[in-house]
Order: C-alpha cells, then sequence, then structure tokens
C-alpha cells in the first residue's frame, strides 16, 4: 500500500504533485501561540529541554497550517552543549557558547557516549510527536552539519563570514579537524537516538558551507555531511537523509552523488530552473521560495511559488523556502502559500 505521507514518498523519488509543503523555522516567532509558550517555558533552551512544551510548539504549526512534514522542535546548538560548552543566549542578540580554540579545549570536551545525558529529553520530544503527528505527517529529526556547528563552537557565537573558524582551519589544523571529526561523531549518536524513537527522516543544516570555497568545501562541508549519512543508513537501512548546503551555488551539482543524501535542499540563491535541470536530474530537491515573500505576501508571493513548483514538477519535490521563515512573517501568508500551491493541477 502506498504511505499516505506524501513527504516520504517524496524523499524515496516519486514525483508527487502538487508538492508536500513544509517549511524551515515553522515552529518559532512569528506565531503568537509560540511566544506564548515560549513565555511558559522561561526562555528558548528550557523550552528545548521541556519534551511536552517542545512537542507542543512542534504540533503549532501542523494543526494551523497542515504542513506535510513536522520538524521536531530543537536547535543546533544543544550538540556543543551536550559536549560539555556553556550555551546561553542574550535577547535580540542570538546565541552565546564558550569557545574552543586550541587543544586543551578541544580535549576538555566530553566524549561521545555522554551526550545523551544531556540530549535525553529532545528523543523524548520525538516520542510524544511520533504518538500524536496526523498519520499523514512525516516527522523530521535534524542536527546542524560539523561546519556549521564548529563556527559556532569556535566563534562563541554567529558570525557574518565565520572568520574565527576560518584562522582555526589555518592556524591549527589539527585541533580544527578534532572538532570536526568530534562533531561528526556525536552527530551520528544523536541522529541516530532521534530516529529510534521516531524520527522518520533527517536533515542536516550546513548553513554556513557557502564560506567553504574548493576543497574546504568538500573536505569540511561534504565530507561529514558523507560520513554522517552512510553511518545512518548503515544503521538504519532506507532512511532518508536531506542535505543542505547553504550557499553552494554551482556546487549543488552532483551533490546528491557525493554526500549519498537522498534530497538536496537549495536556498534562493540558485534558481528554481538551474536546480531542476542541474540538481534534481541527481533525485529529489527542496527548495527554494525566498523567506521574504512570507513577509510580503500578496500577487508576489502567488506567482513566485507557482513558478518554483511549475519548475520541479517534472522532478521529485519538496516545497519549502530558501531559508528559515522570519519572525516578521505574516500567519495569513502561510495560508496563501499552502492554498496556492494545493490548488495546482
Ligand atoms: O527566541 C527564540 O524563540 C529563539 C529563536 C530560535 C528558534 C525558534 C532559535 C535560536 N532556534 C530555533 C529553533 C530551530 N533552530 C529549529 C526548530 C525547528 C523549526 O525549524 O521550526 C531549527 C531546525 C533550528 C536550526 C538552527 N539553529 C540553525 C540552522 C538553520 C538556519 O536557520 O540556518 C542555526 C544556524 C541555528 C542557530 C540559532 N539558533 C537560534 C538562532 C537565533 C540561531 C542563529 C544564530 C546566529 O547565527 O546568529
Amino acid at each position: 500500500m502506498p504511505s499516505d505521507k506524501t513527504l516520504l514518498r517524496v524523499l524515496s523519488g516519486e514525483r508527487v504533485f502538487p508538492p508536500p509543503v513544509w517549511l524551515m523555522r515553522q515552529a518559532g516567532r512569528y506565531l503568537p501561540e509560540y511566544r506564548a509558550t515560549r513565555e511558559t517555558a522561561g526562555d528558548f533552551l528550557s523550552l528545548c529541554y521541556n519534551p511536552e512544551l517542545a512537542a507542543e510548539v512542534t504540533l503549532q504549526p501542523i494543526r494551523r497550517f497542515g504542513f506535510d512534514g513536522a520538524i521536531l522542535f530543537a536547535d543546533i546548538l544543544l550538540v556543543p552543549q551536550a559536549l560539555g560548552l556553556d550555551l546561553w543566549f542574550v535577547k535580540g542578540e542570538g546565541p552565546r557558547l564558550s569557545t574552543v580554540t586550541g587543544p586543551g579545549d578541544l580535549a576538555a570536551l566530553k566524549g561521545v557516549d555522554a551526550i545523551h545525558e544531556t540530549l535525553s529529553p529532545v528523543y523524548e520530544t520525538v516520542r510524544i510527536l511520533s504518538r500524536d503527528l496526523p498519520s499523514e505527517t512525516t516527522l523530521i529529526g535534524f542536527a546542524g552539519a560539523p561546519w556549521t556547528v564548529a563556527t559556532y563552537m569556535i566563534a562563541g557565537r554567529g558570525t557574518p563570514a565565520q572568520e574565527p573558524a576560518h584562522a582555526l582551519m589555518q592556524q591549527d589544523r589539527e585541533t580544527f579537524e578534532g572538532l570536526l571529526d568530534l562533531i561528526t561523531e556525536a552527530t551520528i549518536e544523536y541522529l541516530s537516538a532521534q530516529v529510534d524513537a521516531g524520527a522518520e527522516c533527517v536533515k542536516l543544516f550546513d548553513s554556513w558551507a557557502g564560506s567553504l570555497d574548493g576543497d574546504a568545501f568538500e573536505a569540511y562541508s561534504v565530507e561529514p555531511i558523507r560520513r554522517i549519512t552512510a553511518a545512518l543508513k548503515a544503521r538504519h537501512p532506507g532512511l532518508p537523509v536531506i542535505a543542505f548546503a547553504r550557499g553552494a551555488g554551482e556546487r549543488y551539482i552532483g551533490l546528491h552523488a557525493r554526500t549519498g543524501a537522498d534530497c538536496i535542499a537549495v536556498d534562493q540563491g540558485v534558481s528554481a530552473d538551474w536546480a531542476a535541470a542541474n540538481v534534481q536530474v541527481g533525485g529529489p530537491v527542496q527548495g527554494n521560495l525566498a523567506p521574504e515573500h512570507m513577509v510580503q505576501g500578496g500577487e508576489g508571493l502567488v506567482d513566485a511559488a507557482r513558478a518554483i513548483a511549475e519548475s520541479f514538477r517534472g522532478g521529485p519535490h519538496v516545497f519549502n523556502l530558501g531559508h528559515g521563515i522570519t519572525p516578521d512573517a505574516d500567519p495569513d501568508n502561510v495560508h496563501l502559500l499552502l492554498e496556492t500551491i494545493r490548488a495546482m493541477r
């Protein structure tokens, strides 16, 4: 019997039209119910580590919009915390972490086996969701890809061009590569535990892949993603993996084969027509509406969304944004997007 989960069908290579839809950061500050639950939790990290409330905010956009995929509510920075770094959020600014800038800091991190102690509430969130989600909704687990996670661990915060991570790569390659290896191993264990708890596919977010060039892109974005994907598929045969190497540009070509991922998520830096011709030939793609449309709405949103669905309609496509929905997005525009895509024939 074919699955009623359209997202899983597309990830397995089937063409489904109109395509399944979900949005990066679909649970978040643009939703009043999210802001209320976060208030109840106290702060962002307390929300991430409270399984009942984290499951609640994951379900909120599913109830409101009926997306085809539900992404676990958590954050990519929980892994650094589980490895022993301090993590906190400064209101209006973003995350702060204690840093890894040399061999001593790397040696002081916890071993991979220790991560579950911190991360077990996340697995409980996944268990609640796999019980409570509608049967047609696919549960997506996720983690940051090693390069992106490393950029935060090295800089101690988000940085516009990831300079501190590039500097460590040049000045102390052994520490840099040791850190990437540790994150890679931890991510395999973390995602594997999410799958054991009920995640039906997983996504790796390499949000800062675009700042790596040439050989560094292959060595530090592609190769860790390939290792994680291979290890997960060995343990969980048939598990679909989505890889998002944001900013890859023309290096999206061939990325299915180079990473082993089932689906490549593309950002709005490449056109949908280009991605259909050059990336979708390798397998399913996800993307790539510019998030600004969710703020602006109107005919611009309708036209751009239709054009993207048309561009990708010849092959397997998961409709999504090119990056996360922003806090100033209007929830009514999300309704408009879903109506537009679901009315297509
Ligand atoms: O104030 C708040 O409520 C916190 C805002 C917020 C939210 C809603 C953060 C802080 N993280 C999240 C949730 C989150 N983060 C999800 C949950 C599920 C969903 O998509 O609905 C996911 C998948 C992430 C992933 C994430 N966190 C990424 C990768 C994707 C991307 O957007 O590029 C990154 C880079 C982070 C780090 C992070 N966490 C939060 C912020 C503000 C940031 C970016 C920090 C920076 O670089 O300055």
